[in-house]
C-alpha cells in the first residue's frame, strides 16, 4: 500500500471519528490467571517422558554404547519394538526377562525394571506392557545421549504406573483427525507409555446420530482396522465409542443395531467399546433407561466376545455443574444399577476445567467406582481461532487409582499442535506425584518440534489462553506496560521477545524437523510474524512520541494503526498473543490516539 492511499485512510477514519483499531481494543485488564507450577530442572543428561519413580545409579559410570546393542539373546517378536536402534553384534547385549516372578518394585500391570549395568543392559517385567516400556525407557536414555556424548549412564530403573488408562479422546467436535495424524498420534503415545485411544470424533456420522446404526463405508472401515493394528503394536487399547443418544429408541431394534455396530468393529480389530451420553436432549438421557443398556451390552457382548475389555460410559451429566446431585439423579442411578466394571466418563467441576478432588469425590461417591477423567484440554472446539499450546497444568498431583481410574486428554483438532499436552497428560498420568508442568512443557519442545525446539517454546508460551472459558496463563514471561509507564529494562526485554518472535516461522519451517505440524499450523505462523512486527512498531511509535518529532510520529503513528486494521481479519482467525500481546500494541495506539489528534 502507498503511503498516499495509508494517509487517505487515516484522514477519513480520524475526521469520521472512527477507530480504525479493530481489534476490540477498549483498555483490556488482564486477567489475574494464576501461575504455572513447576520449574525447569536439570535432567538434560537423560530426558525420560513418563518420569520415571525410581532412578538409581546402582553402578558408578557410563556405558559406551558407540556400537549399539547386540539382539542376539532377545526374542524375535521383540525385534519390531527395537526398530531406530543401531542393532550390531560388537554392541552391549540386552536381555528381556518377561517373568511373572521377578521382583518388581510395585506389582502392576506395565511395571518393569531396566538395568543398565557394565556389560549388559535387562528389562525385566512380568507382562508384555511392562518390557514395551521397558524398551521405550531405553530408547529415550539412548537418544538422550546422542546428542552430546555417545556413553550413557548405568544405572537401575524400577518404574510403574499410577493410573489404570492413561491416553487421549478424541471426543471434540469440529474436524476429525485425518488418518496419518492418528497414526502418528499413536505411536506418540506409545513411545510415552501411553495406553488408550478412544475413537469419539463428534463429527464423525458413523458414529453419531443420526447414521450412528450404519456400517461404515469398505475404505472407513479399512482404517479403523489399520488404527486398531497400530494401536496394539503400541500396546494401546484401541476404543470404539458410539453416539447414540441423539435419536435412540429404547426398543429391541435399536438395541441389535447397536450390537451389530459392535460385531462389526469387533472383526476390523476392536477390543474395547465407549457409548457417549454426552450433550444430548429428549429420551435419550433417561439414566435407567441407559444403565439397562449398558449392562445388556456387558451381558451380551463384552463377556461373550473373545478380549473384550471393559465397556466405558459418558453419561448426560459428565461434569458437576451440570449433575442431578441427588439420590435420583444419574451418578446415583449408576452408582445402584451400573454394572461395578463399567468405567464413567467426568469432566470434573464444569465441562472445561480443573481435575480436583472435590469433584472426584462428588463423582465417585456417587457411581461407587473411581471415574475416568476426561480432560477438556488442549481441546479448542470452542476457540478454534486459539491454539492451546501452553502447558498441562490444574490437574490435582495428589490424586491416584483410587479417585480416578484414568485419565483421557481431549486434544484439539490440530493433533500435531496438541502432541505436547499429550506428552505433558503421558506424563502426569503415569507419575503424578512428580509431575512437574514447566519441566514437562519444555522438554516437550524438542520432542515436537527438534530443530526449534526454542522457536517453538516462544510460539507456545504466547498461543495459551482461549479468550474465554478455560483461561490458561500466557505471556509469562515478559512484562507488557503503556506507553507512559515502563522502565528501560522491561522495554528491552519486550523488544527481545518481539524480535525473537519475527524469527519463529522462518526457522521453525526450514529446520523445524516436523512438517506435519508446520503444515497444520502455517496459518498461525504467519500472523505470529506480524504480531511481532507490530509489536516493534508499537515500541518503536513509543520512542518516537517520547522524540517529541510531531511529523515522524504522525506518520509512524498512522503507519502502525492502519497495518494493525488491515491484518486484523487475518490475526481474528489464527490468534496468538491474545491475552497480554496484542492488548499492548492496542493500548499503545489507544493511549496514543488523543496526541495523535492534536498533531
Ligand atoms: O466434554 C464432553 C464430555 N463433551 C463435549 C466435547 O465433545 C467437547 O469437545 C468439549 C469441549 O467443547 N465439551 C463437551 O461438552
Amino acid at each position: 500500500m502507498s503511503k498516499k492511499s495509508l494517509s487517505v485512510i487515516l484522514m477519513i477514519c480520524l475526521l469520521s471519528g472512527v477507530s480504525i483499531n479493530s481489534y476490540g481494543a477498549k483498555k483490556k485488564n488482564i486477567p489475574d490467571l494464576r501461575p504455572v507450577p513447576g520449574v525447569v530442572v536439570n535432567n538434560r543428561e537423560v530426558v525420560i517422558n513418563p518420569v520415571p519413580v525410581s532412578i538409581e545409579k546402582t553402578y558408578n559410570g557410563y556405558l559406551n554404547i558407540s556400537a549399539g546393542i547386540n539382539l542376539d539373546g532377545v526374542p524375535d517378536s521383540y525385534e519390531d519394538d527395537f526398530k531406530g536402534f543401531k542393532i550390531s553384534s560388537d554392541g552391549i547385549p540386552v536381555k528381556i526377562l518377561n517373568d511373572r516372578n521377578c521382583n518388581l518394585a510395585e506389582d502392576k500391570r506395565g511395571a518393569y525394571r531396566l538395568s543398565i549395568g557394565p556389560d549388559k543392559i535387562t528389562i525385566s517385567s512380568a507382562d508384555e506392557d511392562g518390557i514395551f516400556y521397558g524398551i521405550q525407557t531405553l530408547r529415550q536414555v539412548f537418544e538422550s545421549s546422542t546428542k552430546a556424548r555417545i556413553d550413557i549412564p548405568m544405572m537401575e530403573i524400577n518404574d510403574y504406573p499410577s493410573l489404570k488408562y492413561r491416553g487421549v479422546v478424541e471426543g471434540f467436535y469440529g474436524r476429525p483427525w485425518s488418518h496419518e495424524t492418528r497414526m502418528s498420534i499413536l505411536d506418540f503415545m506409545g513411545r510415552n507409555k501411553m495406553n488408550s485411544y478412544v475413537y469419539g470424533p463428534k463429527d464423525d456420522p458413523y458414529h453419531r446420530t443420526p447414521s450412528w446404526r450404519q456400517p461404515y463405508p469398505e475404505g472407513e472401515a479399512e482404517k479403523i482396522r489399520q488404527l486398531a493394528e497400530r494401536a496394539s503394536k503400541n500396546h494401546i487399547d484401541f476404543v470404539w465409542a458410539i453416539h447414540p443418544g441423539g435419536d435412540i429408541r429404547w426398543n429391541k431394534e435399536d438395541y441389535d443395531s447397536l450390537l451389530n455396530k459392535f460385531s462389526s468393529m469387533y472383526d476390523l480389530g476392536v477390543r474395547q467399546f465407549a457409548i457417549f451420553f454426552d450433550d444430548i436432549k429428549g429420551d435419550g438421557t433417561d439414566s435407567k433407561k441407559q444403565a439397562q443398556l449398558l449392562n445388556g451390552i456387558v451381558k451380551d457382548f463384552v463377556k461373550k466376545k473373545d478380549g473384550v475389555k471393559n465397556l466405558i460410559v459418558c453419561p448426560t451429566d459428565y461434569n458437576q455443574g451440570w449433575a442431578n446431585a441427588s439420590e435420583e439423579g444419574q451418578l446415583s442411578v449408576y452408582g445402584r444399577e451400573l454394572d461395578p466394571e463399567v468405567e464413567v466418563f467426568w469432566t470434573g467441576k464444569v465441562v472445561c476445567g480443573d481435575i480436583e478432588r472435590e469433584s472426584m469425590d462428588f463423582v465417585d461417591s456417587r457411581i461407587k467406582r473411581p471415574a475416568l477423567v476426561w480432560w477438556n484440554f488442549p481441546v479448542s472446539d470452542y476457540c478454534k481461532h486459539n491454539l492451546l499450546m501452553g502447558p498441562v497444568y490444574g490437574l490435582d498431583t495428589t490424586l491416584d487409582s483410587t479417585n480416578m481410574s484414568g485419565i483421557e486428554t481431549n486434544p484439539m483438532e490440530n493433533g500435531e499442535a496438541s502432541k505436547s499436552a499429550i506428552y505433558g497428560v503421558a506424563d502426569y498420568a503415569w507419575n503424578a506425584t512428580a509431575y512437574n508442568p514447566i519441566d514437562n512443557w519444555t522438554r516437550s519442545f524438542s520432542e515436537v518440534m527438534p530443530g526449534a525446539p526454542d522457536e517453538y517454546g516462544t510460539f507456545a508460551i504466547h498461543s495459551c489462553d482461549p479468550p474465554k472459558n478455560y483461561r490458561r496463563n500466557e505471556s509469562w514471561n515478559v512484562d507488557t506496560f503503556h506507553y507512559n509507564n515502563y522502565t528501560q529494562d522491561q522495554f528491552e526485554s519486550l523488544k527481545k521477545e518481539f524480535q525473537k518472535i519475527i524469527a519463529v516461522e522462518d526457522k521453525m519451517v526450514n529446520e523445524g524437523g516436523n512438517v506435519p505440524l508446520i503444515v497444520e499450523i502455517a496459518p498461525w505462523l504467519v500472523e505470529f510474524t506480524n504480531l511481532g512486527e507490530r509489536g516493534l512498531m508499537a515500541l518503536d511509535l513509543i520512542k518516537i512520541y517520547e522524540s517529541g518529532d510531531k511529523e515522524r510520529f504522525n506518520q509512524a503513528y498512522d503507519r502502525l494503526e492502519t497495518i494493525n486494521n488491515i491484518q486484523n481479519p487475518g490475526y481474528m482467525n489464527y490468534r496468538s498473543g491474545t491475552l497480554k500481546l496484542q492488548p499492548f500494541i492496542d493500548n499503545v495506539l489507544n493511549d496514543l490516539r488523543p496526541a495523535r489528534i492534536k498533531n
